[in-house]
């Protein structure tokens, strides 16, 4: 099949195409390029919604029962999930396959699982592939869902125009968000697993570390706290109504567009970075390196000035 068959059958939203597509970027094989750039033009119009939050938190369900929501008023919505690979939350992935398998036999569904396995540096680069591909096929909604632990788990909840981040009311958690970065992504917070003791606690702690950070700038968005019990389905209708007041204060303040520059520079600049990295280091240099590592160990030179000379030796080829 050609690219362009293929970008084709994506645009009327083909299953197989589009999971084809995503393998191909998956697999850093070279036709991705060239499908990516036949499927631009069409990308653009779906809503990003990132879900993050510790293992456990419930952010399977709740993406499930937004779905579901969702579907009920006519949206289409695809799923990136990221599987954890830690060993203590590598149990719940049966579970999380059952559930999305509710959602998934249905047409205007589409899930897909990226494994962090190997290529952590990559793996937000294809998570943010594998959303375009699915804005392109029409998916009115791209949800990620990802475990908020690590940095690269953390770009792909960037990448989200609105990103909500999942908590549970056990205490500690709030603090656990700030010492992992959570806090500064979040649009708005969850609080679910509210049939719990110490949901309203945890919702009070919640709002008194984000009074802290407010700057009171005229069109600042404080990010609200809700309760959810995503199990029974409750308040789910209400995080749909906070993701659509969110979305409406971003477009009305001319910052959705602004956002989304921001993940593009981000993007070509990450990307940059990855390309410089792969051609870097040839035959050459290596042999240079490790002829000068000589001179440092003797005290003849410092590494700040091999690595510069590594720099310009790049420059010049
Ligand atoms: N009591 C209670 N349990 C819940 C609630 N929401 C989800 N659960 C349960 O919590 C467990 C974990 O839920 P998941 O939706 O898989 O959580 P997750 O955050 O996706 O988990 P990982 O992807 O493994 O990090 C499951 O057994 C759910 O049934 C809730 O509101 N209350
Ligand atoms: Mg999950």
């Amino acid at each position: 099949m050609t690219t362009s068959d293929l970008a084709s059958r994506i645009s009327n939203r083909d299953r197989r195409a589009v999971a084809r597509a995503i393998s191909l970027v998956e697999n850093d094989s070279p036709e991705a390029g060239e499908l990516l750039r036949a499927l631009a033009p069409r990308m653009g119009h779906a809503y990003r919604v990132g879900i993050t939050g510790p293992p456990g938190a419930g952010k399977s369900t709740l993406t499930s029962e937004l779905t579901k929501l969702l579907r009920s008023q006519g949206k289409t919505v695809g799923i990136i999930a990221v599987d954890p690979t830690s060993p203590f939350t590598g149990g719940a992935l049966l579970g999380d396959r059952i559930r999305m398998q509710e959602v998934s036999m249905d047409k205007g569904v589409y899930v897909r699982s990226m494994a962090t396995r190997g290529s952590l540096g990559g793996l937000s680069a294809k998570a943010k592939d594998a959303a375009d591909i699915l804005d392109a096929a029409g998916f009115d909604f791209v949800i990620f869902e990802t475990v908020g632990v690590g940095q690269s788990e953390l770009d792909i909840a960037k990448a989200a125009d609105t990103t909500i981040v999942v908590l549970v009311p056990e205490s500690g958690d709030a603090v656990q968000a700030m010492k992992s970065g959570l806090m500064e992504i979040a649009d708005f917070f969850v609080v679910n697993k509210s049939d719990r003791e110490g949901a309203e606690q945890a919702v009070r702690a919640l709002k008194t570390i984000l009074t802290m950070r407010i700057t009171h700038a005229a069109d600042e968005w404080i990010p609200p706290v809700l309760q959810t019990t995503a199990s029974k389905n409750i308040g789910i209708d209400k995080m749909l109504a906070e993701i659509e007041t969110h979305r409406d204060h971003l477009e009305s303040t001319g910052k959705l567009a602004l956002r989304r520059k921001a993940r593009e520079r981000e993007r070509v600049r990450e990307l940059v970075e990855a390309m410089l990295r792969f051609d870097f280091w040839t035959q050459e240099r290596s042999t240079l390196l490790e002829r000068e590592l000589d001179e440092i160990m003797a005290h003849k030179r410092t590494s700040f000035e091999v690595a510069r000379e590594l720099v310009t030796v790049s420059r010049n080829a």
